[in-house]
C-alpha cells in the first residue's frame, strides 16, 4: 500500500511538531514548510530530522511562507499531498494588535493562497485540507458553552484574520466540493508551548522563582478565563477530522474553564506553595501564604506576582468554554489530559529546564556574548 503524504504548514510550531511526530508514527510521509530565519528555528522538530543521504526518508522540510503564493503552488505540486494541515500563522493575539496588516496577510489571505494553490493545480478531489481555526472567533461572549453554531464576534486583528480563513475554507468546500474543514480549537498548551503565551510564561516563571533565578512575574488580565487542553490531545483530533466521512467543522475543547489567576495558583501549588492574592485590577498582587516544600528557601509573605498593564489588550476575550459534544459523539474524541495533568506535564518539564540553568549558573557558566 502506498504511504499517505501529509504537508504541514507551521511545522516548526507547537502543534506542527506534535502532529509531525503523530503522523510519522501512523506511517505517513510528512513534508513541512518552514520559514527561513537567521537563527535555527527547528528546535521542536530536530529529533525528527533525518539525514537526507539515507534511504527511505519520510520527513522532509521545504522553505516557504504563507505570504508567497508561487512558493506554495510549487511545494504542493512537488509534494502532491493527500492531506494539508494549515497550522502556520502569526498566532499571538496581543502581537496582532501591533502587526494587524501582516497578520491579515499570513493568517487570512495565507489560507486563501493554499486553497487556490490546490484549485490551480487541479487537486480539489485529491487533497484534503485542515484549517487551524480558533475559539478566538467567539470573542465577545454571545453564548456559553460555545459550540459549532455559536455566533462569532472577533475581538482582535488575529481573530478577524482567522474569521476570513474560517469562511473561505467553508466557501471552497461548498463552491468546489473540496474536502476542507475547520477545527475550532480552544487553547491548547504543552511543555513546548511558545514562551510568551500565558501558561508557558507562568510555568517557566514559577520554576525560576522557586529556584531563585527570578524575583517575580508580571502578568496582564488575571480574570480572563480559558478552556485549556493539552496539544497532544488536540493534534490527534486534527487527524481524525480529515478521516471523517464528510468534511465538516468541529469544536475541540475540554469543557472546563479556569482564570489566569487560578492557573498561577495551580502552578505554585505544584511545588508546594500556596498563593494569596490581594488588591484589585492593576493593583492586584500575589504573595506567598504558605510553603511546605523544604527544598525551596522562600520567604512567607513575599510578593511574587504583580500586574503590568502593558499586557492588557485593547479588546479582550473574557470567557471561553467549549462544548465538544459533536467531536465526542461523531468521532469518539476524548481528551486524555485534564488541566491538573497539563500543569504537571508543563511544570515538570520547566522545572527540569530551570534546574539545568541553575546548575550552569552555579557552575559559573553563562550565555556567550558574541561581541565580547
Ligand atoms: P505556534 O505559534 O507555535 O506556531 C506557528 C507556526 O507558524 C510556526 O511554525 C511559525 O514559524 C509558522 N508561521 C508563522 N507565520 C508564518 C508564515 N507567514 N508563513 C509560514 N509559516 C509561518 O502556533 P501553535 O502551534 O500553537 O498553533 C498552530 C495553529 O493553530 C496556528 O494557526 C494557531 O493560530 C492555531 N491555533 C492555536 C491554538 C493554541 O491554543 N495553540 C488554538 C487555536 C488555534 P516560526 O517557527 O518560524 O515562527
Ligand atoms: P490567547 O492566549 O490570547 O487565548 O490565544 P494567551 O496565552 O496569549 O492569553 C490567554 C489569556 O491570558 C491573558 N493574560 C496574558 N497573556 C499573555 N500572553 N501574557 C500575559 O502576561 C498575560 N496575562 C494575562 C490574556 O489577556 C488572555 O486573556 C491563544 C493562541 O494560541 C491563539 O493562537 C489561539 O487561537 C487561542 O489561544 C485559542
Amino acid at each position: 500500500m502506498q504511504k499517505k503524504i501529509a504537508l504541514i504548514t507551521g511545522v516548526t510550531g507547537q502543534d506542527g511538531a506534535y502532529l509531525s511526530e503523530f503522523l510519522l508514527k501512523k506511517d505517513y510521509i510528512v513534508h513541512g514548510i518552514k520559514r527561513r530565519s537567521s537563527l535555527f528555528n527547528t528546535d521542536r522538530i530536530d529529533h525528527l530530522y533525518q539525514d537526507p543521504h539515507v534511504e527511505n526518508q519520510n520527513f522532509f522540510l521545504h522553505y516557504g511562507d504563507l505570504t508567497d503564493s508561487t512558493n506554495l503552488i510549487r511545494v504542493i505540486q512537488e509534494v502532491q499531498p493527500d492531506e494539508i494541515y494549515n497550522l502556520a500563522a502569526m498566532s499571538h493575539v496581543a502581537v496582532s494588535f501591533e502587526m494587524p496588516e501582516y497578520t491579515a496577510n499570513a493568517d487570512g489571505i495565507g489560507t486563501l493562497r493554499l486553497l487556490e494553490a490546490i484549485r490551480i493545480l487541479g487537486m480539489e478531489k485529491k487533497t484534503k485540507i485542515y484549517q487551524a481555526s480558533t475559539s478566538e472567533l467567539y470573542g465577545k461572549v454571545q453564548e456559553v458553552p460555545q459550540t459549532e453554531t455559536t455566533p462569532f464576534y472577533p475581538r482582535s486583528p488575529y481573530a478577524v484574520a482567522k474569521m476570513y480563513a474560517y469562511w473561505i475554507t467553508v466557501n471552497y468546500r461548498e463552491a468546489y466540493g473540496m474536502y476542507a474543514c475547520n477545527g475550532i480549537l480552544f487553547n491548547h498548551e504543552s511543555p513546548i508551548r511558545g514562551e510568551t503565551f500565558v501558561t508557558r510564561k507562568i510555568t517557566r516563571a514559577t520554576s525560576k522563582i522557586v529556584l531563585g533565578l527570578q524575583d517575580k512575574i508580571f502578568l496582564g488580565n488575571l480574570d480572563a478565563q480559558r478552556d485549556w487542553g493539552h496539544a497532544k490531545d488536540y493534534i490527534r483530533m486534527m487527524w481524525m477530522i480529515l478521516q471523517a466521512d464528510e468534511p465538516e467543522d468541529w469544536v475541540i475543547a475540554t469543557g472546563v474553564t479556569t482564570t489566569v489567576r487560578d492557573f498561577v495558583k495551580m502552578c505554585f501549588g505544584h511545588v508546594g506553595i500556596e498563593l494569596e492574592f490581594k488588591g484589585e485590577g492593576a493593583a492586584e498582587k500575589g504573595y506567598i501564604k504558605t510553603c511546605n516544600n523544604a527544598e525551596y528557601n522562600l520567604e512567607i509573605g513575599k510578593e511574587i506576582v504583580a500586574v503590568d498593564e502593558k499586557y492588557f489588550r485593547p479588546t479582550e476575550v473574557e470567557l471561553l468554554i467549549g462544548d465538544a459534544t459533536k467531536a465526542r459523539e461523531k468521532l469518539g474524541w476524548i481528551p486524555e489530559y485534564d488541566l491538573a495533568a497539563l500543569v504537571t506535564d508543563m511544570m515538570s518539564s520547566d522545572l527540569d529546564l530551570m534546574h539545568k540553568q541553575q546548575y550552569l549558573k552555579d557552575g559559573g557558566y553563562r550565555i556567550k556574548n558574541y561581541f565580547e
